[in-house]
């Protein structure tokens, strides 16, 4: 990429369209008539008027807090779900201890390696302090949590039912999930006979739902997983659900914070991560604001965003020798197919210049268009607009990143559910 001059002329044809297929009320975190209001801001005050309210909806994306309880019986797999959940095994620094007994009846919070505003909460188990359900109610104040996640190694009890039933009057989302499901496939392949794995996942679904309906229960949805490979079984389901029951953001945050372990997970998080894009470049200002002449639009705002893209896609350095370890495998084999030079040091305008994105053309996706800037494509889009810049920089680091996530997960994992490829503790 050459100097301001040249960077002119590729901007004044860079932009196309492209066909992408997303639910409009997912591809912004505004709601629609946060998005009116944006559009008649823009018609009175143009983009610095815009600009007030698109930071005031990163600062609240920025300190937004996802708060989730794990909860069961004592040795139900809580903390090994937590510790799965954040990427890692129980030995890791940082993991929460497994397999000891619960002494204590606070719970504990772990915060998520990258993303400190996800924290998940190791609760005291239900039924081991002998203390009354009223009681075990009114200490864990359910209320603080966004979702709880109700475990079961073996069978649900009363008490799980009493405390979804409490959990739900108080406006919360719960989750049975019911853990240790590579166990009870390997006795039942071990006993002999005929073995079908969908026939044994299904009878082990059937027997939580109706031990489940029979505590009253109506109609509960149980997600059957294995903390030592959640690429396994029901995990994608329970994220389904999740992502059905949450709000934008807290969606958002709840797809940022999954461990990288397959590439729709990869793509999802792409996905989300797009959504900012637009608002960083309003942020990055429009024509006349250049604060930095080497790339053309706000250096901080650029880098400070590709960070973000690097950390959320699990390709900065200590979330990369997690996934090694995970996968049992040399961290160098994972670096080693990484394509991207925005992975493994310090990103600084030289490193982004170096890699010429300033002339290639941008990609905006219809739905991005409608949402946000439709009648004002020509001079948001313009000729030296900081914007532009911000916009085509950061959407090519976002593309790069991903393919280079995709290909280290590929690299870890192998092909998705390859049952010869394990993640285990
Ligand atoms: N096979 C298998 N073992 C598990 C699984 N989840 C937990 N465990 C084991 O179950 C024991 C209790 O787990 P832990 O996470 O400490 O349970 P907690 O008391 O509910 O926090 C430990 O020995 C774990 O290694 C799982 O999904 N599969
Ligand atoms: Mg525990």
């Amino acid at each position: 990429m050459g100097g301001a001059s040249s960077r002119d002329q590729e901007a004044e044809t860079s932009y196309c369209l492209e066909n992408e297929t997303v639910e409009s009320s997912n591809s912004s975190f505004f709601t629609d008539e946060e998005l009116a209001k944006l559009k008649s801001d823009y018609d009175t005050g143009g983009v610095e008027k815009v600009k007030t309210v698109v930071q005031q909806k990163v600062t609240e994306l920025d300190n937004t807090e996802l708060n989730v309880a794990v909860t069961g019986q004592s040795g139900a797999g809580k903390s090994s779900f937590i510790n799965a959940m954040r990427g890692l095994r129980s030995v890791d620094e940082g993991a929460a201890e497994v397999g000891t007994v619960e002494t204590t009846m606070e719970p504990t919070r772990y915060k998520h390696p990258n993303l400190p505003n996800v924290c998940f909460w190791d609760l005291p188990g239900i039924g081991s302090l002998e203390m009354p359900l009223n009681k075990y109610l009114k200490k864990m104040k359910f209320k603080k949590y966004d979702f709880v996640v109700i475990i079961s190694a073996c069978r649900f009890t009363e008490n799980d039912s009493k405390l979804a039933k409490e959990i739900k009057r108080l406006g919360k989302n719960f989750y049975f999930v019911r853990s240790k499901i590579d166990n009870d496939l390997d006795s039942k392949r071990k006993g002999g006979g005929q073995f079908n794995e969908e026939e044994q996942l299904e009878k082990i679904r059937n027997d939580c739902v109706s031990k489940l309906q029979r505590t009253g229960i109506p109609s509960p949805s149980v997600f059957l997983i294995s903390n030592f490979d959640l690429n396994l079984y029901d995990f994608s389901l329970l994220n389904k659900a999740l992502e059905g029951d949450l709000t934008n953001i807290m969606k958002n945050m709840y797809i940022l914070a999954l461990p990288n372990l397959n590439s729709e997970i990869v793509e999802k998080k792409r996905k989300e991560l797009r959504k900012r894009i637009w608002m960083l470049a309003i942020l990055s200002g429009v024509i006349g604001v250049v604060p930095d002449v080497s790339l053309g639009c706000d250096t901080g705002i650029v880098i400070g965003g590709i960070v973000h893209f690097r950390q959320c896609l699990g390709l900065d350095d200590s979330s990369l020798q997690s996934l090694a370890k995970r996968a049992g495998k040399p961290v160098e084999d994972l670096k080693a197919v990484v394509t991207t030079p925005l992975v493994g040091g310090e990103i600084t305008p030289d490193v982004i210049n170096r890699l010429a994105w300033g002339a290639a053309a941008v990609t905006i996706s219809a739905i991005e268009l409608t949402v946000c800037f439709i009648p004002v494509i020509g001079s948001i889009f313009g000729v030296g607009s900081s914007f532009l810049m911000t916009y085509k920089l950061l959407s090519a680091a976002l593309d790069d990143l991903t393919e280079s996530a995709q290909k280290v997960v590929a690299a870890a994992f192998g092909t998705k559910n390859d049952p010869n490829q394990t993640s285990a503790q």
